[in-house]
């Protein structure tokens, strides 16, 4: 398929290393994935489900100790452990190769060692990037064919070139202990070993998009941030985009594929679909910030997906979809998870694919289960999908699930305010990771899980990005939409009506609306958030677009003390920034 020696040689490396009884080559063509889903299911390893009703689908579950991503068992592994930061665990990379070794050698026996070349991108765009993942998993095969462009012509785009990431895959035997999601930038390499599940396996995914492209991004001048990106069209037919960034399972997929309220509709608003999950930015001929979906499909969260919170995605994955571990219905062959209605299934199997018992009061499917369905499928994706060169930025929006404090939108001041408020993000924790949920934790620009590098130079790369970009760079704004009351009731109805606020967002972008200077920022104005057909009263809105000054002194307090774990790598314009904070808020 190649005659590129660096890509031989490795694979002939990793051949002798897990030693494989065979080994394909994944050209992406249907017929080979089709006989590939052929074997799955004779394995057990996918359920064909009902195809009629979901054509093209499948069911698969991992095993139960090994649903999520496990950010205590991923590793950055750069020579000097300062390189990957005070938010990463680090392992020596001699140590770490000399021991994942250990765990892979022989582990293809028996097996088959299927070898995906894939882009990152639209094949040849000046802004993808080539990887090349060997794994003993058809389910890993059959996901990354979905969420990447696996394809033999990707080895036309790279010729004799080195520049393309190296990910080895090994299942073993899903042994938690010896679990292991690896990374080495400084090699342009992955290691993932006794895992299958989505984020530690599929290795296009967090491991190269966000880990790996973060590190290179920063060498190279660009960035790969945990951001959706969406174009709004107005009824005039302009499409401005906004990349948002959101830790996992806080709504990324159903802001990027929302539905306007009514009356936007009866305008000719459209909200257009690039991505829901990554987006790699460079700066474009034009001086502007130019994005990509670096993806080919999404992995969404299956629970709370229904015909009125995201119809787009429950349509997305009604063909040739693989979903992993929600619930099957028994009698029809179909799929459930909580929140898809209020039907649950009476004969079913839950997520570990044992018969569920509705006396138990157990969850159907598991909270972090998920669907990998072909981006293609989405009613609303956008024309410039496949566009080698993306889609121009207009705005970046951070945003985190705060039942408090932070109010429901505001914008920074500038570039560098910006990258302060990106900095000082806390969000509450996910079913998306193992471990505690709903213990509110600082992640900055939601990537604290993804940086590849040590978090205070990735400060520094946002502020040069910044100076770079000049005043063609993208405005910064916060949202917050999990505000709660005293009942713990959420106060903002949130999906489709997040419209009126990306709205005032783009207004200011286009300096077409007014705002209140805070101490935290630019707030609107109530009346400048449409609340038309909204059963909300202005005084309600009003609640929400508080600063209370109490509050953020307290947190000025937090944001402090994780400064501290930066030490001298913290740049000092962010020190700053923290220092007029508390000034403004005295
Ligand atoms: O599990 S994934 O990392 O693929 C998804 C997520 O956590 O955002
Ligand atoms: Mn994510």
């Amino acid at each position: 398929m190649t005659t590129n020696q660096t890509v031989l040689q490795w694979i002939n490396q990793m051949k002798e290393l897990v030693t494989p009884d065979n080994v394909v080559w994944i050209d992406g063509s249907e017929e080979q994935l089709e006989s590939l889903r052929k074997q799955a299911v004779a394995s057990g390893e996918l359920k064909p489900l009902n195809q009629e009703k979901l054509p093209g689908c499948y069911l698969h579950n991992t095993a139960v100790n090994d649903v999520a991503r496990v950010e205590h068992r991923t590793f950055i592994c750069t020579r000097k452990q300062d390189d990957a930061g005070p938010t990463n665990n680090w392992m020596d990379p001699e140590e770490a190769y000399k021991m994942l070794y250990d765990i892979a050698r022989g582990s293809y026996k028996g097996r088959t060692m299927y070898i995906i070349p894939y882009s990152m991108g639209p094949i040849g765009s000046p802004l993808a990037k080539i990887g090349i993942e060997v794994t003993d998993s058809i389910y890993v095969v059959l996901n990354m064919a979905i969420m990447t462009r696996v394809s033999s012509k990707v080895f036309d785009v790279l010729g004799d070139s080195n520049d393309w990431v190296r990910g080895l895959h090994c299942r073993c035997d899903i042994n938690e202990e010896k679990r292991y999601i690896c990374h080495f930038p400084e090699d342009n390499t992955i290691i993932s070993v006794n895992s299958g599940y989505g984020g530690n396996v599929l290795l296009g995914k967090k491991c190269f998009a966000l880990r790996i492209a973060s590190y290179q991004g920063k060498q190279e001048k660009w960035m790969a941030e945990h951001m959706l990106i969406l174009g709004i069209e107005n009824p005039q037919g302009e499409v401005k985009y906004i990349a948002a960034a959101f830790p996992s399972a806080c709504g990324k997929t159903n802001l990027a594929m929302l539905i306007p309220p009514e009356h936007y509709l009866k305008q000719g608003y459209k909200v257009w679909c690039v991505g829901d999950d990554i987006a790699w930015m460079r700066q474009g001929p034009d001086g502007r910030l130019w994005a990509i979906n670096p993806e080919n499909g999404f992995f969404g969260v299956a629970p709370g997906t229904n015909e009125k919170s995201n119809p787009n995605a429950l349509a997305t994955t009604r063909k040739n979809t693989i979903f992993t571990n929600v619930a099957l219905n028994l009698d029809d062959n179909t799929v459930w998870w909580e929140g898809l209605d209020k039907n649950p299934p009476k004969n079913a199997l839950n997520w570990k694919g044992e018969k569920y018992d509705p006396a138990s009061g157990e969850k159907l499917a598991h909270p972090n289960s998920r669907f990998t369905a072909p981006a293609k499928n989405c009613p609303c994706i956008s024309p410039e999908f496949e566009s080698p060169q993306g889609v121009p930025i207009s705005a970046i929006v951070f945003g985190g699930r705060r039942a408090k404090l932070a109010p429901l939108v505001y914008q920074s001041k500038d570039w560098e305010n910006g990258v302060f408020v990106g900095s000082i993000m806390a969000s509450e924790t996910t079913a998306a990771a193992t471990g505690a949920v709903g213990v509110v934790r600082r992640d900055p620009m939601a990537m604290l899980p993804f940086c590849g590098y040590h978090m205070g130079d990735y400060f520094a790369h946002w502020l040069e990005m910044g100076k770079m970009l000049g005043d063609k760079a993208p405005k910064i704004f916060h949202v917050n939409w999990f505000r709660q009351d005293e009942n713990g009731n959420f106060i903002w109805p949130g999906f489709g009506e997040n419209m009126r606020v990306l709205n005032w967002i783009i207004d200011r972008c286009e300096g077409k609306v007014d705002a209140v200077e805070t101490p935290i920022g630019y707030l609107p104005k109530p009346e400048d958030i449409d609340l038309t057909g909204l059963d909300m009263s202005v005084d309600t809105l009003k609640t929400i677009l508080e600063v209370d000054k109490d509050a953020w002194r307290e947190e000025a307090e937090g944001i402090k003390e994780f400064y501290t774990k930066f030490g001298d790598r913290l740049p000092a314009v962010l020190k700053n920034q923290l220092d007029n904070l508390i000034k403004n808020l005295a």
